[in-house]
């Protein structure tokens, strides 16, 4: 590892610098919403709703009133005066803000205190009363769908979000009727919450001199939301500046609008103070967007050598009260038709139905870059089922149906053209990394004395880098990213993009784009991003499109400024343009190396000497707009022991070879794998958001919500395949998701593996030591 920090020199591609930003973070120096104090700020409280469904019949907030320091409180009676107590969702939904007739799930916004400061708020809140009268909740997808079911909106006639469907589902039908072998299985992927470290929040500054609305806040797609924002409370967009600040981990959850974020600039309009609300712990697990929730019926249709040749699912998903998915807008579920994974499968057929549920809305990304984990999952888990099935081992029947790689760009039966893939090389590498064939022995060996041990496999592949435009749209707004790069006389830069890492290290990652093109030295290069006055327009940092959009903007204006940093080269050097050679930060005339320009040079020439019929500066912006979505992929493989005393599963190892393309920084990318692995892991072994039937939540904090910690971690053993992305001007392809995607499935399929000749074909996430348990007393071998 280059050591130094913050680094310094000229890193290009490839490099294991140290990131920039973690200078500050180290230091405790970042600046997330809550560290914003601005003077005469007020802050905001919400009072959150007891029940998962019922009728507000009055409000009383005359006590509240009464508790010194507040302010001012607000209803969704006077929001809606303002047109504002409904708002719309990114797909196409409508959302409460607070709600005026009725609330529908347990934790939702109701009222909204104003006042001095948050201890003053939180007594207020405690004081107002509302009289509500409960109604029947539905909890469950699978009954909100059933005719005589109470309906969750006061809006709608049935609680169906979306019926959605891919595929040829005639061709599909035919193949299963000729197989020679069906397997199925039904999954459910659970409710998850993505935990990051900040909850959101938000502070809105309205400046009535200028009419000016400055919001700071937890968002992942600042320019978006300005947009929204502009369009839904009629305020000019060039007069809504938003700025995302440091961003303590989104994952999804921070791409969706909450009421937080409308009634705080509501409230600073209305009392002309800077407003600000920040969600403790346990509000954000009660009330802010989920992730999953899906219920899935999965069928694999095989010959009897292990050819796959159909694949069938169906799915119902719970989208809680508001369809707030943060999908783009053509993907009603969202990437979901990505499940033919890995396998040249000839025919498939998707389909999915949401459900309206009275629990909060959802359907947001965590990790997953739009449902792909819960497709990834389900393929994943049902050819594992089906080695079982056919008494083959799982790696060989991989073997035989992956996408051979001379069959790139592979057209999938439901319509993905996938860029490049070698899945073999890197299950292979992963198998002989782990030492397969050994561990097999193993087994079998522990099997005889009647020892658990089972080894699960994922080839998972992801789809990333949203999007080619004529195909992915967020609310309108085509998916492309940008890139702004400046240098100035002296040869300092500074870059903006459309891009928010909340993490990620795009202040480094960035900088070495711009160092490996121009061959400036990296503590040179100022990355700036989540600011809508000063940056280009963006979409976002989300479905690990950073890399594959934002990152190519980099590339591409970074070259134009090439080309006219070479002309104006040619001019100092006095020769001719296609002479002039470019290498390592020198310009010089070819075959004379010694008497060279540097890009220093040439940016103070660009500002003092340019060539005559050349604009001054050194400069350029570019959108990018991907030809394409990216496809890494990879191949993992776990090794667990199973205690039959407790239902304890030990993870023994974990190997993951990863394919992301070329890699920008290595040492970025590994830290991006252990924490999507580590994710992954809790999905797998520890995570779940839980309803009662009346929708009442089990726990919402941490005490029940267990993530891992680095002593539930396993340690990871990390290793990779480089197949870079035929149209991406790096070649380089996402990669902050593909753990998350991946890793489930090989820890289910470890466990099953270790418990199928029990006779246990699967048990659903999170496998809770109780669970195995259960299922070994009820084959008799608990000990
Ligand atoms: N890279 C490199 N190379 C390659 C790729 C990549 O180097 N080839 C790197 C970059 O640059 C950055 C990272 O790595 O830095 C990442 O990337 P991407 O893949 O492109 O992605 P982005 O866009 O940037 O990001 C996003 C992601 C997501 S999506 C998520 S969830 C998560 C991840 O990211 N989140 C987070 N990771 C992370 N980290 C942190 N720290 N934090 C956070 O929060 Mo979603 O849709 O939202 O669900």
């Amino acid at each position: 590892m280059e050591e130094t920090l913050p680094p310094t020199g000229v890193h290009g591609m490839g490099h294991k610098i140290r990131r920039k930003e973690d200078v500050r973070f180290l230091m405790g120096k970042g600046t997330y919403v809550d560290d914003i104090k601005l003077p005469n700020m007020a802050y905001l409280v919400f009072v959150r709703s007891p029940y998962a469904h019922a009728k507000i019949k009055k409000i009383n907030v005359e006590k509240a009133k009464s508790i010194p320091g507040v302010i001012d409180i607000i209803t969704g009676e006077e929001l809606d005066k303002a047109g504002l107590a409904w708002i719309p969702t990114l797909m196409g939904d409508k959302m409460m803000v607070l709600p005026t007739d009725k609330v529908v799930f347990q934790g939702q916004e109701v009222v909204a205190i104003i006042a001095e400061d948050r201890y003053a708020a939180m007594d207020a809140a405690n004081q107002v009363e509302i009289e509500y009268e409960p109604l029947e909740p539905i909890a469950d997808p699978k009954k909100a769908l059933e005719p005589n079911s109470p309906i969750v909106r006061p809006d709608k006639k049935s609680n169906l979000v979306f019926r959605w469907e891919a595929g040829d589902k005639e061709a599909t039908d035919k193949v299963f009727k000729e197989a020679d072998i069906v397997v199925s299985q039904d999954f459910y992927y659970q409710r998850l919450h993505v935990a990051y470290m900040e909850p959101v929040g938000s502070i809105a500054h309205y400046d009535p001199v200028s009419g000016k609305l400055t919001l700071w806040m937890t968002t992942q797609a600042p320019h978006v939301v300005r947009t929204v924002f502009s369009l839904v409370t009629k305020i000019p967009e060039n007069k809504i500046r938003i700025v995302s600040p440091d961003i303590g981990g989104g994952f999804g959850g921070k791409v969706y609008v909450y009421p937080g974020y409308v009634v705080s600039a509501y409230a600073s309009i209305k009392l002309g103070r800077p407003v600000k609300w920040i969600n403790t712990r346990s509000e954000d697990m009660r009330s802010t967007a989920f992730a999953r929730d899906f219920h899935i019926h999965g069928e694999l249709a095989a010959k009897k050598d292990g050819i796959i040749v159909g694949l069938r699912i169906k799915v119902i998903s719970d989208h809680g009260a508001f369809y707030g998915d943060a999908n783009p807008s053509k993907f009603p579920a969202g990437l979901f038709s990505i499940c033919t994974g890995a396998y040249d499968i000839k025919a498939a057929y998707v389909e999915v139905t949401g459900a309206y549920t009275n629990k909060p809305a959802g359907g947001i990304a965590y990790r997953c870059s739009f449902r792909v984990t819960e497709a990834s999952y389900t393929i994943e888990r049902l050819v594992d089922t089906l080695a079982h099935e056919l008494g083959m081992d799982p790696a060989e029947l991989r073997l035989k149906n992956f996408i051979p790689s001379e069959k790139f760009p592979y057209r999938s039966a439901l319509g993905w053209t996938y860029d490049s893939g070698n899945y073999a090389s890197a299950l292979k590498k992963a198998m002989e990394k782990i030492g397969y064939y050994e561990l097999r022995k193993e087994q079998e060996e522990k099997k005889k004395k009647g020892e658990l041990m089972g080894i699960g496999i994922s080839t998972f592949v992801e789809i990333v880098g949203a999007g080619p435009a004529d195909l992915f749209d967020i609310v309108g707004i085509k998916m492309f990213d940008s890139a702004e790069i400046r240098i100035h006389p002296t040869g300092k830069v500074i870059a903006r993009f459309g891009t928010r890492a909340q993490g990620q290290g795009h202040e480094t990652t960035y900088a070495q784009i711009i160092s490996e093109i121009l061959g400036i030295p990296v503590e040179d290069i100022i990355v700036e991003e989540g600011d809508t006055d000063t940056c280009p327009y963006g979409l976002g940092t989300y479905a690990s499109r950073s890399t594959p959009t934002a990152g190519a903007a980099a590339a591409v204006a970074s070259r134009k400024i090439l080309d006219k940093a070479k002309k104006i080269a040619a001019h100092l050097l006095e020769a001719r343009e296609e002479d002039i050679v470019f290498e390592k930060g020198k310009f010089y005339v070819k075959g004379y190396p010694d008497k060279y320009k540097t890009i220093q040079d040439v940016a103070l020439a660009a500002y003092t000497n340019p060539p005559p019929n050349i604009e001054a500066g050194l400069e350029a912006v570019t959108y990018y707009n991907p030809p394409n979505m990216t496809f890494p992929f990879g191949a993992y493989i776990c090794v667990v022991d199973v205690d039959k005393g407790t239902g304890q599963v030990k993870v023994r190892r974990f190997v993951a070879v990863d394919d992301c393309g070329n890699i920008i920084n290595p040492v970025i990318v590994d830290g991006q794998i252990m924490g999507a692995l580590t994710m992954g892991f809790g999905t797998a072994f520890m995570e779940e958001i839980r309803y009662d039937e009346n929708g009442n939540i089990y726990g919402g904090s941490f005490a029940e919500y267990l993530i891992p910690t680095a002593v539930e971690t396993p340690r990871w053993e990390l290793d990779k395949t480089v197949t870079p992305s035929p149209h991406h001007p790096l070649g380089a392809k996402g990669v902050g998701e593909s753990a998350t995607v991946g890793s489930p499935a090989a820890f289910v399929n470890a466990v099953v593996d270790a418990l199928w000749d029990l006779g246990a074909k699967h048990i659903d996430m999170p496998i809770w030591p109780w669970k195995v348990w259960k299922v070994l007393k009820e084959k008799g071998m608990a000990s």
